[in-house]
């Protein structure tokens, strides 16, 4: 049941599509199962073809009464810097990015390791639809119905060692099919990582799709994290390898800039980044560039969930 307080949202605000999305929302609900895709397609982005539709059950834990984003805005304004710096650009060249085969290696502190193919990642446990808020960096965000399943299933699969406290995420290095690697903003492979607990934590999500299809390229195929109480740049896309160590990683965000990039990158809308507030967001495909901006909630609004994986610590020095 509904177990996200939501922001309090006017009739007035709501669109047309958000009015159909969520109806759509509520049939499913009580249907349980979905398999939407090419009939609910959206004009091609891009000129790419409508991708192939993801089954899978509408997770009664993870989902928010908030409207969905518009998905041709989900699929349109992006970061993912390796196929350049502004947001249309990963439309534009993301179809270039090779998804199939895939191979995503699980190694390190890890009793087996593993080397998975995308089939093997679908099949590893039933895939669940889970509409979570996405919070950028850069003061924006979405709520975009994903679809996979908690990251803590593959984790349990290759055995974490007594060794094991952290894990790192790697995205693939394409150099022919990546315009924005010649880009020296950050380090490549784009790398972020989680304490292990946070990576064992049942919202954090290994996503295979969106909007009841496979991922699109622009968002992180074939396979990407979330972890919705973070920052967006948590979520690596287009995941090679996970790592589990000893030590902390380091990310190309805290090597790139390490005053204004730590760790944690927990949603605090009480600490400011250097170079701006974070204590609002505008929801993109709602908040007009005039419309007065929303709050930003501690933990993206996770808070009940995940609080208690800092309690005692100084979430300002452990920005
Ligand atoms: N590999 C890779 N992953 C990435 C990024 C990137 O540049 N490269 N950008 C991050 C940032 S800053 C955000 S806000 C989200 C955006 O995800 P979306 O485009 O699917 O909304 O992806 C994150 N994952
Ligand atoms: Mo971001």
């Amino acid at each position: 049941m509904p177990n996200y307080r939501a922001p309090q949202i006017h009739s007035s605000e709501i669109t047309p599509e958000e009015v159909w999305q969520s109806r759509r929302y509520w049939m499913k609900a009580a249907g349980a199962s979905v398999l939407t895709g090419a009939a609910a397609g959206w004009p091609s982005i891009g000129g790419a073809a409508t991708l192939p539709s993801l089954e899978a059950t509408v997770s009664k834990r993870f989902f928010t009464m908030e409207p969905r984003t518009p998905e041709k805005d989900a699929a349109s304004y992006n970061n993912f810097y390796e196929f350049g710096l502004d947001k249309g650009d990963p439309v534009k060249h993301a179809h270039r990015l090779q998804t199939s085969p895939w191979k995503l290696r699980i190694e390190g502190e890890v009793v087996s390791p593993k080397t998975l193919d995308i089939d093997d990642i679908r099949k590893l446990a039933p895939l669940e639809e889970r509409t979570l808020r996405m919070r950028c960096v850069e003061g924006w965000s979405m709520v975009i119905p994903w679809i996979g399943y908690s990251m803590s299933e593959l984790l349990k699969q290759v055995q974490p060692t007594g060794n094991a406290k952290y894990v790192e995420f790697i995205t693939d290095v394409q150099p022919k099919n990546m315009p924005g690697l010649s880009s020296r903003a950050i380090q490549w492979p784009y790398n972020e990582g989680l304490r292990l607990d946070e990576a064992m934590h049942p919202l954090t999500t290994l996503v295979l799709g969106m909007y009841g299809k496979i991922l699109p390229n622009q968002n992180g195929a074939p396979v990407r994290l979330m972890v919705p109480w973070k920052y967006g740049f948590k979520s690596a896309k287009s995941i090679v390898t996970i790592r589990l160590t000893e030590k902390p990683p380091v990310s190309s965000w805290m090597k790139a800039l390490p005053s204004e990039y730590g760790f944690y990158s927990n949603v605090n809308p009480e600490v400011s980044h250097p170079r701006w507030s974070q204590a609002t967001e505008r929801r993109i495909g709602e908040d007009g560039v005039f419309a007065p901006k929303r709050k930003t909630l501690m933990f993206n609004g996770y808070g009940n969930e995940v609080a208690s994986l800092y309690t005692g610590m100084d979430l300002r020095k452990n920005y």
